[in-house]
């Protein structure tokens, strides 16, 4: 869904959604962290988001996708599905692939599964329920190869230290640096309003180079979506469906504590 753009921005599909929040984000303490927004554009009678291109100044980056929060579907998809099932046969596939006892006897007989029931299970299969996120996928590029982006069944802590250790082949500064961009983005997080009046599904983007280049930033804004009027989330309080919560801010506080262990192993 993404297309080269023209010098250092790159064209994601477009959604109203996600414009709706570039254009929130321009204003709101948050804004240093997302990517640069460049507007609305139009390739081929197709319309995209143009924004700025993270890997621009990186010379063969490594990158990798955590995404954030205890639940990492919206309560109005549950709620969908729960009014209107709709039966996925793509997600049955995907779980399949993934381990062919997880479907249940009437999920086998159906070949298909709701998008809530696939979500729940991928994050009691990683560690999204356990620690408030997860590792979704990791691009390291070695002598011209590029691997490993199967990470479905990283869950506990120590694995995903070993995965972060491995991202950053030991360096110990690259982990400094994420530790100290993190929490730059906590008080970013905590003071910005944006973040107080959306439920927030979205991702960190964790990049290195070989010169020890180290960046964390938000990104995917797709599945973000305001809150009524009146309701403001802390995101840290347990998820109760009607309060909205995503615990966002507790899985940070653990991404930061599972980080720290690194640097001082
Ligand atoms: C995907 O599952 C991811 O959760 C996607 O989120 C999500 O898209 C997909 O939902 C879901 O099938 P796998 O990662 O297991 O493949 P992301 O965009 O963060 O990667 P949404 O639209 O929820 O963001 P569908 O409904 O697009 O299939
Ligand atoms: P989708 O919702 O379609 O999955 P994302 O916004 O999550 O799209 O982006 C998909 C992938 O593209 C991300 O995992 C990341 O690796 C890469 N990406 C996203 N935004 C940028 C950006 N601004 N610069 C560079 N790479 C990006
Ligand atoms: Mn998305």
């Amino acid at each position: 869904s993404f297309k080269a753009g023209d010098e250092g921005s790159i064209l994601k599909k477009f959604s109203e959604n996600e414009k709706l929040c570039f254009e929130r984000l321009k204003e709101d303490a948050l804004h240093s962290f997302v990517p640069s927004y460049y507007g609305v554009v139009e390739r081929d009678g197709e319309l995209f988001l143009k924004m700025k291109d993270l890997l621009a100044n990186f010379d063969l980056p490594n990158v990798m996708d955590c995404k954030m929060g205890v639940r990492t579907y919206l309560e109005e998809e549950l709620v969908r599905a729960r009014v209107k099932p709709k039966l996925r046969e793509d997600l049955y596939n995907k779980m399949m692939e993934v381990d062919s006892e997880a479907p249940t006897a009437e999920e086998k007989q159906q070949q298909a599964v709701t998008k809530p029931r696939y979500m729940q299970w991928r994050e009691s299969l990683s560690s999204t329920n356990t620690l408030g996120f997860r590792i979704e996928g990791i691009k390291v590029v070695k002598r011209g190869e590029t691997c490993k982006t199967d990470f479905k069944k990283t869950r506990s802590k120590e694995d995903v230290i070993q995965v972060f250790k491995d991202f950053v082949e030991g360096n110990k500064n690259i982990i400094n640096s994420y530790i100290t961009r993190l929490e730059d983005i906590k008080q970013a997080l905590k003071a910005s309003e944006f973040f107080k009046k959306h439920e927030v599904k979205n991702t960190f983007f964790f990049v290195l180079d070989h010169k020890e280049r180290a960046e964390v930033w938000l990104i995917d804004f797709g599945k973000t979506t305001p809150l009524p009027e009146e309701q403001n989330l802390d995101h840290y309080r347990p998820w109760e469906e009607g309060n909205r919560e995503d615990g966002y801010l507790w899985g940070l506080d653990n991404l930061q504590q599972t980080l720290s262990l690194l640097a001082r192993e």
